[in-house]
C-alpha cells in the first residue's frame, strides 16, 4: 500500500489552527467576564494572563513579535517575550492581541476580540507600537485597484469601476477620529457612505474580506501598527489587499522603529512585507460585534465564536463551542 507523506511543517500548522482557537477562547472568557465595568486595564490584564497560560501550553518555539509593549513597558507578552513549552519545537513568530478594543470591551459594546497570529519565525513586521496608515480591500480585485498615496475619492471611483457599482453603493470603515476627518469628506463627496467605528480596526480589515456579509468594502485611516500587523495576517489568508504605511512623527519614535530592526521609514508595506511567508490568524469575540458573538454565559456551559484562518489552504472556519468544565476558565 502506497503510503501518503505529510510533509511535517504543514502536518504541525494544521494541528495549530485548533490550538490557536484554544488560545484566543480562553483570552475571550477572562475578558468578557469583567464586560461592561468601565475596566480597561484588568479586562485587558485579564485576557492577557489567560493568553499567556494557553500559549505556554502550545509545543512551539515561539517569539512574542507584536505584543502588550516593549519589555520595560510590559510584564507580559512583551516583544521578544519567548512562549511555548517546547525548545525543540518548531521556531514561530506570534503576534497578540489578547483584547482589542478594551475601550469597547469596559463598555461592553460590539466588537471587542481576543485576537492572534502565528508565522514562522522571522515572517511577521516587527512593528513598533506606533501609528500607521492604512488601506485595506477584500479578494476579488485587479491588484493596485486602490493606492495607499492615491486621494481618497480617486480610491473610491476606482473601487467602484472594479466592483462594478455606482460609487453610492460602496462603504468604507472609518475609525471614529479627528484626525480621519477629511478622510470621511472625501469619501462621501465620492459618493460613498462611511461607516465609523469608535475602536477595533483589527476587525474593521477584516470585515472587507467578506463584503457580502458585512457592507463593508474598503477600510481606511490611521490605526496602531501592531493591529495592522494581525489584519494583514487575516487577509493573508482570505485573500485581499492593503497597503500600509508607519507614521514617524518623532525623533523618539525614529528610534524605536529603528530598534525593531526596520531601516526604511517610509516604506509602503503591502501584505506580504508584513506576513512573509504562510501564517495561521485566529480571533474569538469578546463583546457581540458584525464578525463575531461575544461570549454568552450560560448557566451550566460559556459559548464562544471564534474564526480561524490558514494561509496555506486559505481556509476560514468559525467555530462555536460550548465549554463545559467552568473551573477551567
Ligand atoms: C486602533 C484600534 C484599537 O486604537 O488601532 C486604535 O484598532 C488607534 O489608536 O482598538 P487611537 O485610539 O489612539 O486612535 C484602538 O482603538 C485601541 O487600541
Amino acid at each position: 500500500m502506497a503510503s501518503i507523506t505529510v510533509p511535517q511543517t504543514s502536518m504541525i500548522e494544521r494541528i495549530f489552527s485548533i490550538e490557536l482557537a484554544r488560545v484566543t477562547e480562553r483570552a475571550a472568557v477572562a475578558a468578557a467576564r469583567l464586560r461592561g465595568r468601565g475596566a480597561e486595564k484588568k479586562s485587558d490584564q485579564a485576557a492577557v494572563d489567560a493568553m499567556r497560560r494557553e500559549l505556554g501550553k502550545l509545543p512551539i518555539d515561539g517569539t512574542v513579535v507584536i505584543g502588550e509593549g516593549e519589555m520595560d513597558e510590559a510584564p507580559m507578552l512583551f516583544i521578544g517575550e519567548k512562549v511555548g513549552s517546547m525548545g525543540g519545537g518548531p521556531k514561530v513568530d506570534i503576534a497578540v492581541d489578547p483584547l482589542e478594543g478594551t475601550t469597547l470591551c469596559a463598555k461592553n459594546m460590539p466588537g471587542a476580540i481576543a485576537t492572534l497570529a502565528m508565522a514562522d519565525e522571522g515572517a511577521l513586521l516587527h512593528a513598533p507600537d506606533i501609528y500607521m496608515d492604512k488601506i485595506a480591500i477584500g479578494p476579488g480585485y485587479p491588484d493596485g485597484v486602490v493606492d495607499l498615496d492615491a486621494p481618497t475619492e480617486e480610491n473610491i471611483r476606482n473601487l467602484a469601476k472594479a466592483k462594478g457599482v455606482p460609487t453610492e453603493a460602496i462603504t468604507a470603515m472609518v475609525l471614529d477620529r479627528p484626525r480621519h476627518a477629511d478622510i470621511i469628506a472625501a469619501v462621501r463627496k465620492a459618493g460613498a457612505a462611511v461607516s465609523l467605528i469608535s475602536d477595533g480596526d483589527v476587525a474593521g480589515v477584516i470585515h472587507t474580506a467578506q463584503p457580502d456579509k458585512t457592507g463593508i468594502d474598503i477600510y481606511i485611516g490611521i490605526g496602531g501598527a501592531p493591529e495592522g500587523v494581525l489584519a494583514a495576517a487575516a487577509l493573508r489568508c482570505t485573500g485581499g489587499q492593503m497597503q500600509a504605511r508607519l507614521i514617524i512623527d518623532t525623533d523618539e519614535k525614529r528610534e524605536r522603529t529603528t530598534r525593531m530592526g526596520i531601516k526604511d521609514h517610509r516604506k509602503k508595506y503591502q501584505i506580504a512585507d508584513m506576513v512573509r511567508g504562510d501564517c495561521i490568524f485566529a480571533a474569538t469575540g469578546v463583546t457581540d460585534g458584525p464578525m463575531l458573538a461575544g461570549v454568552k454565559f450560560g448557566h451550566a456551559v460559556i459559548e464562544t465564536e471564534t474564526v480561524v484562518m490558514r494561509s496555506v489552504s486559505g481556509t476560514v472556519r468559525w467555530i462555536r463551542a460550548e465549554h463545559r468544565q467552568l473551573d477551567k476558565f
